[in-house]
């Protein structure tokens, strides 16, 4: 009698142990299947939401190929120069903005043709520093990050004597960088600084001029030592949002003729455009460097995701 009641409860409590364990198993099984269709959602989403950003940017290629047709310069109170308001999509929704970046010094203009530093450009971004109200001996140092050699300027300078010293050690670029973020890599360089310094420069292929339509107050002032935190501003007022109207008068008496003519521009071959698509909880912002060509052929030369 004791036995087969000890082996009946053997038996229940096996049979709770094995519903137990079905049920704990069906509640993984369960949870890996819901975890497996949000991944995948949020995979289609991810998908969706940067072909919806390539789309904003064939379309901005578009407005930059007829903006050529149409004008002779480029200026602040153009098409392209609004933002993109945000549109309604499927899910979600899109809204973006292109800059100039021609108004921004190119910290590639530091280095000539010939690998050697562009003192010119080298005086033009300690201008920039200094109206910044950082320290000028940045511009040396950047030369130095992309001059070719590994001869340390003097007095500011630093090659790989000073990184490998660093931990974790690295070494200079020595050559032209295709991202103005890599400056945070100067020796003495901090987040401060960079934040301060980054909406006026740029990296962009080969040598660039600043298009005074579209120039920053900051980058203005660089252009010559002449001129004033006021003059800039007085210059900015000018403008306005159609551009100068002739740049010779406008910056005549602040620079020289030649310097004037040589150095100021009115139109722009580099944009950026910026684009942030959202689809769901999914959200990407999308950075697209577009060249624009003599002839209005357009072509994204950088692209990126999240980053500047
Ligand atoms: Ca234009
Ligand atoms: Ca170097």
């Amino acid at each position: 009698m004791n036995s087969m009641r000890s082996s009946r409860g053997v038996a229940l409590i096996t049979a709770l142990l094995i519903m137990a364990l079905i049920a704990s198993m069906t509640y993984t099984l369960k949870w890996n299947n819901s975890l497996d269709i949000r991944r995948t959602g949020v995979m289609l989403n991810r998908d969706q939401a940067v072909q919806i950003a390539v789309g904003a940017e064939s379309w901005m290629q578009t407005i930059l190929r007829q903006d050529l047709e149409e004008s002779d310069t480029d200026h602040l109170g153009e098409i392209w120069a609004s933002d993109l308001p945000a549109l309604p999509i499927d899910g979600g929704e899109v809204y973006g903005e292109i800059q100039d970046l021609q108004g921004r010094f190119n910290i590639n203009n530091l280095v000539g043709d010939d690998g050697n530093v562009d003192e010119e450009a080298l005086e033009q971004f300690q201008r920039l520093l200094t109206a910044l109200g950082l320290d000028p001996r940045f511009a040396g140092i950047a030369a130095d990050w992309i001059d070719a050699d590994q001869d340390a300027s003097f007095p500011d300078g630093a090659e790989d004597a000073i990184y490998t010293g660093i931990t974790p050690p690295y070494r200079a670029a020595n050559q032209l960088i295709s991202n103005a973020a890599e400056l945070a890599a100067l020796e003495g360089m901090d987040k401060a600084t960079m934040d301060v310094l980054l909406p006026h420069i740029v990296a962009l292929p080969g040598h660039t001029e600043i298009n005074v339509n579209t120039a920053t107050g900051a980058v203005l002032q660089s252009l010559d030592e002449r001129i004033s935190a006021a003059d800039a501003e007085r210059l900015i007022a000018e403008r306005a949002e159609s551009g100068f109207a002739e740049i010779a008068q406008s910056f005549g008496g602040l620079m020289e003729p030649d310097d004037i003519s040589r150095r100021l521009v009115e139109t722009t071959e580099f944009f950026q455009l910026r684009v942030t698509v959202r689809v769901d909880t999914v959200r990407i912002t999308y950075y697209s460097i577009l060249e624009r060509g003599p002839r209005g052929d357009v072509t994204p030369i950088l692209r990126s995701l999240g980053t500047t």
